[in-house]
């Protein structure tokens, strides 16, 4: 069973990963979610990844961002990072994407906790193929919704 392993550095950081969430939830993609900080709880990081039975890593954390690429430090499996947002939003963006060479982090969006699982449903439907007959219908799906809004809107004046 392909599973997903959540990690937000801090519990207010939930709000950012309940969006991964619901989408892993509408994917039917198993996950866990654990709160564990690079620099508050550095062991538990490290005990929760060689732990984990997970095929991908989603890796959440704000401000001096380190948790995503501490995460890929640890494993050779993918980590996608998501910076959140804050006073600043430069300092969690740069964190994650700005890996040294040969640790790297698939970065996305600030907040964009919901891309973070669209990627790992991608990773994971190289190796299922009911994930990746629910991205095809997920993008045929929204495709559908853009021309629909175009309908409401369109005006020929
Ligand atoms: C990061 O620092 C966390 O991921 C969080 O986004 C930020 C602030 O943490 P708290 O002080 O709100 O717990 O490590």
């Amino acid at each position: 069973m392909p599973k997903v392993s959540i990690i937000i550095g801090s519990k207010n950081d939930l709000p950012v990963a309940d969006k991964a969430v619901a989408v892993l939830k509408e994917f039917s993609i198993t996950y866990d979610i654990n709160v564990a900080s690079a620099h508050r709880t550095p062991k538990r990081v490290l005990d929760l990844v060689n732990e984990s039975d997970a095929d991908v890593f989603i890796a959440i954390a704000g401000m001096s961002a380190a948790l995503p690429g501490v995460i890929a430090s640890f494993t050779i499996k993918p980590v996608i990072g998501v910076p959140v947002s804050g006073k600043l939003n430069f300092d969690s963006l740069l964190s994650v994407v700005q890996m040294p060479g040969g640790i790297p982090v698939a970065a996305v969006g600030l907040d964009r906790g919901d891309n973070a699982a669209l990627l790992a449903a991608e990773i994971l439907a190289l190796s299922d193929e009911g994930i990746s007959q629910s991205l095809i219908q997920y993008r045929q799906a929204q495709a559908d919704k853009v021309l629909q809004d175009s309908d409401e809107v369109s005006e020929d004046v």
